[in-house]
């Protein structure tokens, strides 16, 4: 276990010596630079504490405490500074971090958050939402992006480059990465406010983090498994570090007026750093009983795999703290603003003015203005572009990475406008594809979400190759293309449906798609179905099932065996097949009990067939 004193966060010196060196939260710098500047600010900190520590200790002598059923909404902003790099990190990513700063602040049963053998381990009854209306009244997922140079060691400067009301939501902005002061040394993951600048700084209130300590999936850090930001959001609602004055705060007569005000939590001398959860550490030994250090504490700094657990204590000093600076946050009014229902549900807003039947065909010059968006993540120089090939008309979208040589893989992704889609019995996506392998084949995903995008299901994950192709692919004839097929009577209620698509380039061929349509469509996939006398026997399945079924003519054909979910078990056929009668074995020995779907892919579509395993 490796220590590190904590005068050694201000003293560049030291830590040049530590080049590589974690600094899991530089919070208490950025606090000593603003105290430093700002007097008053000391000033009105101690006043808070004493205050807050009185709020504390009444809350605390209500047996009911601990579980009071009172949970404190806040709507929740995330500015992504980027530069077109890994930075520029996914919805997806976003709403994993969600996901895990909810868990472990309400220590929901049977996730990570709820793994504390600490008695006074507590739900904070804080929970968060992505905000879904902007401070204008304008429906928005939560997140903007904003590109700029200034992603990489930042500070306090990217807060001016997109920042909305302190006081009404929870600014969190993602950065490559994080310098203070100069020539810090060390990797800074993220800093925060606390709640007592709110009268000084509302401009720099929030929260800094690294994209690569956003969440747990993709570019997320597995070790710190998303709880920089459950840390950061604890200083962000009152709460200090345990070794805040270093072992201050003993003894019963002390522990709310000095250390980190929290009497349950004992002191610590020094930060705890590292990825060893040792529990024996006790760094001070005057405190009566002699408790060891909480090495699982959010607010210490061991990686996040070891901590679990936030207190009774730190709740009533984060309610207290938050009571005196951010009441107005968290109000029925503020969260009715951001499209939030006083349950922490989501409130219904604006319906889609686009009903279905609706095609759209990429034939504008400006698509935005029709309701689509392309937001190429990472892969600005070579994303979804607007082109000039088109299946339908002369245009369509396109992502022409045949030339992009770098060793980086991106994800790039568009959306459909949203799209009422309720008025149809028998909704069906429609879109025409033109795609071609180079070395690897590229990723496209496509997936349906009711809700912005905050949920999405994914009805569509393939490397689409028609083809090997060491030439670039330009489908000037209509037989370079294919067209994708999707039922989308699971979702036939969404009155706000969005398609996205998400192209992962792994430094494929060109990919082109073209006349996207939704529109009722009754036995259009059983038509394919019927056409190539698909067949499926004996289903249920005994030792072995065949798949029998005739093409017309010779031609790419994929057919995979997908879990309901989507998930993919295993690939049965890829690639060219003669025309004529085809029949392929199934081995029963593969699969585990259950409902699959085969899923075809012709040139003419997809479409799926149900297989039942006993
Ligand atoms: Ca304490
Ligand atoms: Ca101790
Ligand atoms: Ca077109
Ligand atoms: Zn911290």
């Amino acid at each position: 276990m490796k220590k590190i004193l904590l005068a050694s966060i201000f003293s560049l010196a030291f830590i040049n010596t530590q080049a590589q060196e974690i600094i899991p939260c530089a919070t208490d710098q950025v606090h000593y630079q603003m105290k430093q500047a700002n007097p008053l600010l000391a000033i009105e900190e101690e006043r808070g504490n004493q205050e807050a520590s009185k709020i504390a200790e009444a809350l605390l002598a209500n047996k009911s405490f601990a579980k009071q059923g009172t949970v404190r909404y806040i709507p929740v902003v995330f500015h992504v500074i980027h530069n077109g790099g890994s930075e520029n990190i996914t919805q997806a990513q976003i709403m994993d971090q969600m996901r895990i700063l909810n868990e472990d602040f309400r220590k929901k049963s049977g996730t990570n958050g709820d793994k504390s053998t600490n008695p006074n381990a507590t739900d904070m009854e804080f929970e968060f939402r992505l905000a879904q209306v902007d401070p204008n009244g304008i429906r928005h997922d939560g997140i903007n992006r904003i590109q700029s140079t200034a992603t990489e060691n930042a500070s306090d400067n990217v807060k001016a480059l997109s920042r909305w009301n302190s006081a009404k939501y929870l600014n969190i902005w993602v950065v490559k990465s994080i310098s203070l002061g100069g020539t810090s040394g060390g990797t800074v993951l993220g800093y925060a406010q606390f709640p007592s600048y709110m009268s000084f700084a509302p401009n720099n209130d929030g929260i800094v983090i690294r994209a690569d300590y956003v969440g747990s999936i993709q570019s997320g850090n597995t070790s710190h498994m998303g709880r920089t930001l459950t840390h950061e959001v604890g200083h962000w609602v009152g709460l200090y570090h345990p070794f805040q004055d270093g072992c201050a705060g003993q003894s019963v007569s002390n522990c709310s007026s000095a250390g980190d005000r929290v009497c349950d939590t004992p002191p610590v001398a020094e930060a705890n750093y590292g990825s060893v959860c040792d529990a024996t550490l006790n760094s001070c030994t005057g405190d009566n009983p002699d408790l060891p250090d909480m090495i699982n504490n959010y607010m210490d700094y061991l990686d996040g795999k070891c901590a679990n657990t936030y207190t009774l204590g730190q709740k009533a000093r984060a309610i207290a703290q938050m009571s005196l600076y951010r009441a107005s946050i968290y109000s029925n009014a503020n969260l009715a603003a951001a499209g939030v229902l006083p349950d922490g549900s989501y409130a219904t807003v604006a319906q889609s003015n686009i009903k279905a039947p609706y095609s759209y065909g990429f034939e504008d010059a400006n698509i935005t203005s029709a309701g689509w968006r392309i937001q190429n993540l990472q892969n600005g120089v070579n994303g979804w572009k607007l082109d000039n090939v088109g299946y339908g008309g002369t245009k369509s979208i396109a992502f022409r990475n045949y030339n992009y040589t770098a060793t980086t893989h991106t994800r790039d992704e568009f959306n459909s406008p949203l799209i009422d889609i309720s008025a149809l019995a028998n909704p069906v996506l429609k879109v025409r594809l033109a795609n071609a392998r180079k070395n690897s084949g590229d990723v496209l995903e496509i997936g349906i979400s009711g809700d912005f995008g905050r949920n999405e299901t994914k009805i569509y994950s393939a490397t689409p190759s028609l083809s090997m192709a060491t030439t670039e692919l330009v489908p000037t004839e209509t037989s370079q293309w294919t067209t994708l097929i999707f039922d989308l009577t699971p979702y036939r209620n969404m009155t706000n449906a969005r398609i996205r698509f998400e192209l992962r380039n792994l430094r494929g061929n060109n990919t082109f798609i073209d006349d996207f349509s939704i529109t009722s469509s009754t036995g259009l996939l059983d038509n394919l179905k019927q056409e190539m006398a698909f067949n499926v026997y004996p289903n249920p399945m005994e030792g072995y099932t065949y798949t029998q079924f005739e093409l017309k003519q010779t031609q790419h054909i994929e057919i995979n065996i997908c879990e309901v979910t989507g998930r993919k078990v295993s690939t049965l056929q890829q690639g060219e097949m003669q025309a004529g009668m085809h029949s392929l074995a199934i081995n029963r020995s593969d699969l585990k009990a259950g409902i699959y779907l085969i899923n075809v892919t012709t040139q003419n579509g997809t479409f799926a067939h149900k297989l039942v395993v006993n």
